[in-house]
Formats: C-alpha cells, structure tokens, sequence
C-alpha cells in the first residue's frame, strides 16, 4: 500500500469493457455505508462540473480528430479538477472515497490501449497527484471476447468503445501488468462468474480493510 497522506481512504474500481462495474459499484457503497464509512462516490473521467465537460468530449463518438496526446492530457486536466474540489477536500476530511476508474485507467486505456510511454504518463501521474495513490483498487477482470459480449447488449457505442478487441486486449493486459507491479494495493476480482459470485469476492477482498 502506498504511503498515506490523509485520514480517509481512497478506494477505487478499474476494468476493461463489460466488466461490470456499475453493476458492482452500489453494491460496494453500500458494503462502506454498512461499515458506518461517510463514503464520497464520484467518477473519472467526471466528479466535477468542469470534468463532466470534458467527459462529454472524450466519451463522444463524433470527435475523432482527439490525438492521443490531447486525450491523455485532457484526462489528467479532468483529474487535477478533481482531486482540488473533490478528492483531496474529502481525504483530508477523513471519509472514505469510493472512485469509478482513476489513473490505473489512464495507464490502461491511453498507456496499453493507445500506446503512449508509461514513463510519460508517470510524469503526469507525479505532477498531479504528488505522493497521492488510491489506499485499494478493486479491478474487475474477464475475458475480453466475453466483456464485449456483455457490453455490446447496451445503447450506442462511445469513442472508446468504439475500439476493436486488440485494443482492449492491450486494456486488460496493462490493467494485469500494474495489478502484477502493486500487489499490496491491487485486489484481481473474477468477474465472469454471476453477479452474485462476483459481489462475495468483493465482500471478501473489501472485509480486511473495513475492519476496525
Ligand atoms: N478512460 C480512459 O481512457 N482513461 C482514463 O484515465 C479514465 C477513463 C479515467 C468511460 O469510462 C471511459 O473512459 C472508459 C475508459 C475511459 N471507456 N471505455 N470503455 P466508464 O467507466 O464510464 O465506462 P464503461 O467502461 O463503459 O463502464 P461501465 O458503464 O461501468 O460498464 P461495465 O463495466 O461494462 O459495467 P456494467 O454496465 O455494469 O456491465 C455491462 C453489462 O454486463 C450489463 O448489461 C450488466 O447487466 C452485465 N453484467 C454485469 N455483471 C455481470 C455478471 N456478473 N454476469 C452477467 N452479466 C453481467
């Protein structure tokens, strides 16, 4: 677990396409509240008014002149907003933040989806963030083949789905890679299984942590 830096905690939830993490990500609030955690829930890309703004560009399909550079920037411009007006204000106010993808995402999708440097996206990672690191990251893991199945039953595609499996083939396996380089904050949860099978794995990983 990375040093920490403030009274609450920080969790967070990553995963490829179709992995189901809104379908896990009450389940787990509620897990927190039942703890009597004050749980903060937010999102990135997101969480912020300016960050919604930006989740709109870099989620819409109809902007496909985005280069990779100014995705991955725009991601962290979402992110620095973030942690000033949400994230590090609840930290610091000792409760508990439950995040919908963080900068793991970043190494996955612009890092092993897009092909961008990891060293590069450190910088970023420093810059922004400082010594700040999710406390426990929850990543959801399947499949690809059967992630995109689950997905592709839902509406209009966005710009990332729109990708083919070789990119989230490379997702999956940066995801793997971070999870292999941070086994203290990384919890690996099957997510193929039935939803029921996947919220005890959950339950399990999440018991040590909300202990007193
Ligand atoms: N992104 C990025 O590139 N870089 C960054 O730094 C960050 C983000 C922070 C938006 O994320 C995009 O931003 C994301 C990466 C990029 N792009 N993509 N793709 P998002 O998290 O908002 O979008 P999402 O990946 O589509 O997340 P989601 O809505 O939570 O989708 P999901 O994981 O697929 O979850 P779901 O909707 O709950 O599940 C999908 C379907 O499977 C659904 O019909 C469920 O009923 C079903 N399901 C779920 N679990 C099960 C089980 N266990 N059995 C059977 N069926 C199930």
């Amino acid at each position: 677990m990375s040093e920490r830096i403030h009274p609450g905690r920080f969790i967070t939830v990553e995963g490829s396409e179709g992995v189901g993490k809104s379908s896990n990500l009450d389940f787990i609030e509620s897990l927190l509240r039942e703890a009597g955690k004050d749980v903060v829930r937010t999102r990135e890309p997101g969480g912020t008014e300016l960050g919604e703004t930006l989740r709109g560009i870099l989620l819409d399909a109809r902007q496909k002149a985005i280069c990779d550079d100014a995705e991955l920037l725009l991601m962290f411009a979402a992110r620095a907003q973030h942690l000033a007006e949400v994230i590090r204000p609840a930290l610091a106010a000792g409760k508990w933040v439950l995040c919908d993808r963080f900068t793991d995402a970043t190494y996955a999708y612009q890092g092993g989806g897009r092909g961008i440097p990891f060293d590069r996206i450190a910088v970023l990672e420093q810059w922004v963030q400082g010594d700040l690191r999710p406390d426990l990251t929850l990543l959801l893991d399947m499949p690809v083949e059967a992630g995109l199945a689950r997905a592709g039953a839902r509406s209009e595609p966005d710009r990332f789905e729109q990708e083919q499996t070789t990119f989230f083939e490379r997702v999956r396996r940066a995801y793997l890679e971070r999870a292999r380089q941070a086994p203290d904050r990384f919890r690996i949860i099957d997510a193929s299984p039935p939803l029921p099978e996947v919220q005890a794995q959950i339950r399990k990983a999440l018991e040590p942590f909300l202990a007193p």
